[in-house]
């Protein structure tokens, strides 16, 4: 029975999974260990040091290639029921290519699977969470479409060497397409380091789509559902967007022209009835082109055929959510970029409560509640929503109060789609599960639920005070009552 309060349900369905997340660069390190290959990562880190804060790399990270099975314990020791984590694919092909496979780069992953079995945790299997491997970014990475074929490859080893076990049956393609895309806009922010914006910027969403429908094609043809009893998604990151004068309907445009260059360009082809671009998203790019000088759109286009092929490739969505921005419109002319296509600018309001070395990311709960109805609106209710991410950052104290407050307020926000917009719900993932390098601002930013001593070479865990709260959730399934109250005043703000 459900104990209501204030007219919002508190406690969580009985089938919605508690969980964590990480991914293999973040937290392996071993980088050049048992006959892994070369990641972008690897590379970036190491012939552009400037770039990443305090000239540090994943060389070692956490150390989790390692220390998995501590990694494991607290999430048992949570109570939590799935892990979230991603596979590196330069640890299985050390070149991306499928014709050298890597043993000891399965038997990690496999030891790492069984492990969490023998305590009930399901996988949630990342496929790709940005460390390409990088002999094929030699051969232009996401912007030649000879990767397609190899993704294919390596998403075919995955299926047969780890798809067997009936309880991984959890996969995501992609983490993040848009932030891949990113990786061609600047040098300074994000690896590979050819930058190609506006260009090689549509270009690897384009070929991330195909692969990621490849994936999800080549599991239905050669992995029949009855025996393997797979769910496949991808993992979109979706800030939400608000008007930053809500009276003004300029505005107002512009959160809907910031959703559709963030989101509905990827999840319009995979989710929406008719597949394809938004036409609207064709348009403008096609115009801007033309008046740049170009012959044809920057936008690469699908034929009906692949349209098709992309069309209905998942079976629920994977969904990073984080924060909200302040969006008005912005009609100056610049660069040949996806930022100038969309001609939008985005503000964080100086009321936010940003997090520490993270300043895009403020608490904002209502974000959540909002992109679950947007997406619902926008996409069908059909999709139950498997929330991939979610999570905020400090210095990395033991006693990470805000963390609580966070987690608090956007799992009431979370209730509230549940018990009143009636939207799915599969479940949450904190991001993360541990303290590990976040990308460029590398170890001045801290998510996890667990610390890790960095300066330790043994990178000894322990648990900071937001892991009993996950705990005291995981436990009673009820959310505590005070933060309604807590929610409803970062609204004011
Ligand atoms: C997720 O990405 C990632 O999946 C995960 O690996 C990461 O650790 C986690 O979130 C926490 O950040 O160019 O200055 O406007 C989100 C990472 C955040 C990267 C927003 C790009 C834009 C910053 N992204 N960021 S900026």
């Amino acid at each position: 029975s459900s104990i209501l309060c204030a007219e919002v349900d508190l406690t969580f369905p009985d089938d919605f999974m508690f969980g964590a997340a990480t991914a293999s660069y973040q937290i392996e390190g071993a980088w050049n260990v048992d006959g892994k290959g070369e990641s972008i990562w690897d590379h970036y880190s190491h012939n552009y040091p400037e770039y990443m804060k305090e000239n540090a790399t994943g060389d070692d990270a956490a150390k989790s290639y390692y220390k998995y099975k501590e990694d494991v314990k607290a999430l048992k020791d949570m109570g939590m029921n799935h892990y979230r984590f991603s596979i590196s694919w330069p640890r299985i092909f050390p070149t991306g290519l499928p014709n050298n496979v890597n043993e000891k780069g399965i038997k990690y992953y496999n030891n790492l699977i069984n492990e969490l079995l023998k305590y009930n945790i399901t996988p949630v299997v990342t496929m790709f969470h940005w460390d390409l491997p990088q002999y094929l970014q030699n051969l232009g990475g996401w912007t030649n479409e000879i990767i397609v074929q190899y993704f294919e490859d390596f998403a075919r080893i995955l299926y047969e060497r780890y798809g067997d076990r009936v309880s991984v049956k959890w996969w995501l393609t992609f983490n993040e397409i848009q932030n891949i895309c990113f990786g061609t806009r600047t040098k300074k922010t994000f690896a590979p380091e050819p930058v190609t914006p506006g260009i090689g910027y549509y270009l690897t969403g384009h070929n991330i789509l195909k692969a990621h429908a490849r994936a999800y094609r080549l599991y239905e043809k050669e992995f029949p559902r009855d025996k393997q009893h797979g769910k496949i998604s991808i993992a979109k990151e979706i800030m939400w967007p608000i008007a930053l004068n809500e009276s003004s309907e300029c505005d107002q445009a512009a959160v809907n022209k910031n959703l559709l260059f963030t989101s509905r360009w990827l999840l319009d082809p995979i989710f929406s009835k008719q597949g394809d671009y938004p036409q609207e998203l064709k348009d403008i790019i096609a115009n801007k082109s033309k008046e740049q000088g170009f012959k044809q759109s920057r936008l690469p286009t699908f034929t009906p055929e692949e349209v098709k092929y992309i069309r209905g490739t998942a079976d629920y969505l994977g969904l990073n959510e984080y924060t909200s921005y302040l969006v008005t419109m912005n009609e100056k002319k610049g660069n040949v970029s996806m930022a100038d296509d969309m001609g939008v600018t985005i503000y964080i309001s100086d009321t936010w409560i940003t997090s520490k070395n993270s300043a895009w990311l403020s608490m904002n709960p209502q974000s959540m509640r909002s992109v679950l109805n947007w997406f619902k609106d926008n996409y069908g209710e059909q999709y139950g929503v498997l929330i991939t991410e979610n999570g905020f950052a400090d210095g990395g104290d033991l006693d990470d109060d805000m963390r609580i407050k966070y987690y608090g307020t956007y799992f009431a926000e979370m209730l509230k789609a549940i018990h009143i917009d009636k939207v799915k719900m599969i479940g949450h993932s904190a991001w993360a599960l541990i303290d590990n390098l976040e990308w460029t601002t590398a170890y001045t930013s801290k998510f996890g639920l667990y610390h890790v001593d960095f300066k330790d070479p043994e990178r000894k865990r322990t648990p900071k005070k937001s892991s009993y709260f996950m705990k005291n959730l995981t436990s009673t399934r009820r959310l505590p009552e005070e933060y309604l109250k807590l929610s409803d005043d970062l609204a004011e703000r």
